[in-house]
């Protein structure tokens, strides 16, 4: 069933407008990250609930996703839900432990491989679907709604890992010791990705992002072998899904923190958007986007967001004269850390809204 008829119609396009590829005399600003840790009603909320608890319950998700939205003229909220709600959904334990991240405490090996489960994942992730059904309800149509995912290397080096790691080493074995059944893998999320998008998208996300944030641990003949083709195959099939499927195509995102040895590759993929991180030199990704059928977003560094006043106005303004005036998301160039100061984050958006665009 589509709900995508009966929802309040978007009065702030200025986002959407931008991905597919207008160049707009006000520029659309979202943060990553924005429906998190950094907020203070956010961390009281916290103390109430687990965070799993506020993922899986369709009115809490709904009220953390609508919390930056309350407090700040962004652009575009984002659902609020994890990377590794899909690792979850195919049988793996994840834990979220304060002031140490996720952690699997079970990790993917060789011997336990074939206990994953992705039959029925994406049914179980339905709660998913609900929570942005909910919120694109209670937005009211106020600014569009982000769906996002993990890549399938993002993933899977989390589900090998177990966690987060400094190098990613174990999850590295696996695509040199045991390429098939790294492909295997892969190609397993691929798929339930694809579905997890799509039902996404019926459920009523107005733009997806596929958060590719260990990219940076590859590199160039790795990316080509393990995640070009499968960010290429999410690409492909969500298009042909949607078409099938008779709603109507989203704007796709796709940030693939630390690729800068395959940035061109990346902007030629076919994604609408696509996100450079904060090292990446705003001359190099314009001389690489001249001329490709692509919208930027990025790039502050989130830390730019400890400087003081002046200063952050400053580097903000810096980017703005880089970026704007073409295809241009404005954003980080990663997630929003915990301890980054609100007020900054108002400046941000301040100075982007009090930019006049000359095309
Ligand atoms: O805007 C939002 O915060 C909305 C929801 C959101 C998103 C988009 C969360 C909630 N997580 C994510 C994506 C996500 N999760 C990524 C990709 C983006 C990125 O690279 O920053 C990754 C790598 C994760 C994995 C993850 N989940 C980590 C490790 C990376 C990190 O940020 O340090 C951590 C700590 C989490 C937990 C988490 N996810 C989200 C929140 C608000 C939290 C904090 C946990 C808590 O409240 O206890």
């Amino acid at each position: 069933m589509s709900f995508q008829t009966k929802f309040p119609p978007l009065k702030n396009d200025l986002l959407i407008r931008a991905a597919w590829g207008e160049t707009l005399d006000k520029l659309p600003i979202w943060i990553m990250r924005q429906a998190g840790r950094y907020l203070p009603e956010f961390q009281e909320f916290r103390k109430k609930h687990t965070f799993f608890e506020i993922c899986q319950n369709p009115e809490l998700a709904c009220e953390v996703t609508l919390m930056p939205i309350r407090r700040f003229e962004l652009d575009a909220a984002i659902i609020f839900s994890d990377i590794l709600v899909i690792p979850q959904a195919l049988g793996m334990i994840v834990e979220m432990r304060p002031g140490v991240g996720p952690v699997l405490p079970e990790p993917l090996t060789l011997e336990n491989f074939d206990k994953l489960t992705p039959e029925g994942a994406v049914q179980r992730l339905q709660y998913v679907g609900d929570a942005i059904t909910l919120s694109r309800m209670r937005l009211e149509g106020k600014v569009p709604l982000f769906g996002f995912t993990g890549a399938p290397w993002t993933l899977m080096g989390y589900m090998v890992e177990g966690g987060g790691s400094k190098t990613m080493s174990k999850a590295k074995k696996w695509l040199y010791g045991h390429p098939e059944l790294s492909h295997k893998l892969l190609s397993m999320l691929t798929d339930v990705i694809i579905d997890y998008l799509v039902m996404q998208i019926r459920s009523g996300a107005q733009i997806v992002q596929v958060f590719d944030s260990s990219a940076e641990y590859l590199n160039k003949d790795l990316y080509h072998e393990f995640g070009l083709p499968y960010l290429e195959r999410i690409l492909k099939q969500v298009r042909d899904e949607v078409t099938k499927s008779k709603l109507e195509q989203v704007p796709m995102v796709l940030f693939a923190k630390g690729a800068h040895f395959c940035f061109p590759e990346i902007v030629n993929l076919g994604y609408n958007v696509v996100g450079a991180d904060w090292t990446m030199d705003p001359d190099v990704v314009n001389s690489i986007v001249e001329n490709k059928n692509v919208t930027i977003q990025g790039n502050l560094d989130p830390c730019a967001l400890y400087a003081p006043k002046e200063e952050l106005t400053k580097k903000i303004k810096n980017m703005l004269n880089k970026f704007a005036g073409k295809r241009y998301i404005v954003n980080l160039g990663h997630g929003i850390y915990p301890d980054a100061p609100i007020e900054s984050v108002q400046t941000f958006i301040d100075v982007v809204h009090n930019t006049k665009v000359h095309k």
